[in-house]
């Protein structure tokens, strides 16, 4: 327990600033609470659970914050706010929820970050430990924040961290810790992809095991780390999870050893396949037995909004990929899916974070595609792509579905991977995801019969 006469300053109203606000509580810790937004979220349930609890909304006050002893931050705010930064001169930490969740934490942690995959590998690993039979708690940028998990009955951790949130972390000492891939993301948070990825690099930090992916140098800890990493990716070799082909056959492996036929699995994609063996590396680290391991992954379906098969219309198949929310996990869904001759028609755009679409043009340059543009961002890519795919613009969820319909043929498929974040035009991911799968539904067969 940590003690302290001064008062902490928790930062956002959010899920994060509220799970912490209750953990403070439950603590006996004093704080004030500060969102710079004038309706924040949670407004209601934090006056009628804290009613005598300080509340500032709009701009954040200095004179609030250097009267802290601790700052704790929620993720979507940035540290150089400066009223943050200027506190942080002074002296004050700065902390996030999940510094506070390692203080108090009794159980070992699985800890997963990476451009793209976390929810699925994050969940994956989840289940192998529930199948066998350990008392898991699975959160953090997943969905449940980081302090709603810790109970004293809980065998293992497995959390999905983002960049955001390992920003504020010191030490995590994970059992063991991941960066599943990188690639550009959260450029309009970041100065550079630099001091993106040292964000990402935090997770390392006092971890006995460090797993990494073979195929992306990004993700290897500089050299001074303590822990030897465990490779998963690519060929199979000794001290790695990797794939043996044998007899046509493509094998899931550990050292040399073949642990499950790659055809088994049922989340589909070359994207997948490494997924699978990074959680088999996580999990083996972590003392989960194979055999659980390998039951998981015969029945893990994947999440929603994963490159998620929807319908078939007039012999067009359709997917939903709205997690596809940067280049990177664009360029996995289309290598993922494309089936060349076939044209593969992707739905992307929206708010494009400070990506450079150029990235796209050698997956475009492999597999035809034809852009169907919509949101904020929708001219931005059309010039970055120019020459490599041709492109058509849509209004709507409605008028983009419509309009990859009438460019599709039987035999091709349409793909909602947009590359970009969905706040222009949705709620969110899910309610971009939503709204494809219910138009995709709606259509029409070209004959003009419902289906
Ligand atoms: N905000 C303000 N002023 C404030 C506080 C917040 O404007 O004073 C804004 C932020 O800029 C942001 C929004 O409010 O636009 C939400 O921020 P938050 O920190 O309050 O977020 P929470 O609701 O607590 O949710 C956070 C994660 N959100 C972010 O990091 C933006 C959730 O990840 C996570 O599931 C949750 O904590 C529990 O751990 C979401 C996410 O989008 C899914 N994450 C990003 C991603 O996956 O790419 C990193
Ligand atoms: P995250 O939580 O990191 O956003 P998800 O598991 O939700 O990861 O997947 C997000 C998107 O990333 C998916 O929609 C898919 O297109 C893409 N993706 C999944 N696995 C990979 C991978 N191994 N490499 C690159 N992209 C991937």
């Amino acid at each position: 327990m940590i003690a302290t006469n001064r008062i902490k300053a928790i930062i956002g109203t959010g899920i994060t600033g509220l799970s912490v606000a209750r953990f403070l509580a439950q603590q006996k810790l004093a704080f004030v609470l500060l969102d710079t937004r004038l309706s924040p979220p949670n407004l209601e349930k934090i006056k009628s659970e804290f009613p005598n609890v300080q509340l500032e909304l709009g701009e954040l006050r200095s004179d609030t914050l250097f009267n802290c002893d601790e700052i704790i931050l929620s993720p979507g705010v940035a540290a150089e706010t400066p009223a943050i930064a200027a506190a942080k001169a002074q002296g004050i930490p700065v902390i996030g929820d999940i510094e506070l969740f390692v203080r108090y934490a009794k159980a070992p942690i699985v800890a997963i970050t990476g451009s793209n995959a976390k929810s699925t590998v994050t969940t994956l690993v989840g289940e192998m430990a529930k199948t066998a039979g350990i008392k898991v708690a699975v959160g953090g940028n997943l969905g449940t924040p980081a302090l709603e998990l810790l109970a004293d009955d809980i065998e293992l951790y497995v959390m999905e961290l983002s960049s955001f949130q390992l920003e504020t972390v010191s030490k995590l000492n994970a059992k063991v810790a991941t960066i599943l891939n990188i690639s550009a993301d959260h450029l309009d948070r970041y100065t550079d992809m630099r001091a993106y990825i040292l964000a990402k690099l935090r997770v390392y930090f006092g971890a006995e095991h460090i797993v990494v992916n073979r195929n992306d140098v990004l993700t290897h800890p500089p050299l001074a780390a303590n822990a030897k990493p465990i490779y998963f990716g690519g060929k199979a070799d000794f001290g790695s999870f990797g794939l043996i082909e044998d007899e046509g056959k493509t094998y899931l492996a550990k050292n040399l050893k073949p642990l499950l036929d790659a055809k088994e699995l049922k989340i589909s994609g070359k994207h997948n396949v490494d997924n699978a063996l990074a959680a088999l590396a996580l999990g083996d680290a972590a003392g989960i037995p194979v055999d659980a391991m390998i039951e998981t992954l015969k029945e893990f379906r994947g999440l929603h909004h994963r490159c998620e098969y929807v319908a078939t219309k007039s012999g067009v198949d359709f997917y939903n990929d709205s997690k596809g929310t940067n280049i990177g996990a664009t360029v996995a869904a289309i290598a993922g899916l494309s089936r060349p001759p076939a044209q593969l028609i992707v739905i992307a755009g929206g708010e494009g974070k400070g990506q450079d679409f150029k990235e796209l043009n050698p997956t475009l340059e492999k597999n035809p595609c034809h852009l169907v543009l919509i949101g904020r961002d929708a001219q931005l890519i059309a010039d970055a792509v120019k020459g490599h795919a041709q492109c058509s613009f849509a209004n709507s969820m409605q008028d983009a579905v419509q309009t990859a319909y009438e460019l599709a043929k039987s035999g091709d498929a349409v793909l909602l991977s947009p590359a970009c974040a969905s706040f222009d035009m949705f709620k969110n991911y899910e309610d971009r995801g939503e709204q494809f799968c219910a138009q995709v539904l709606a259509l029409q067969d070209k004959t003009g019969r419902g289906l």
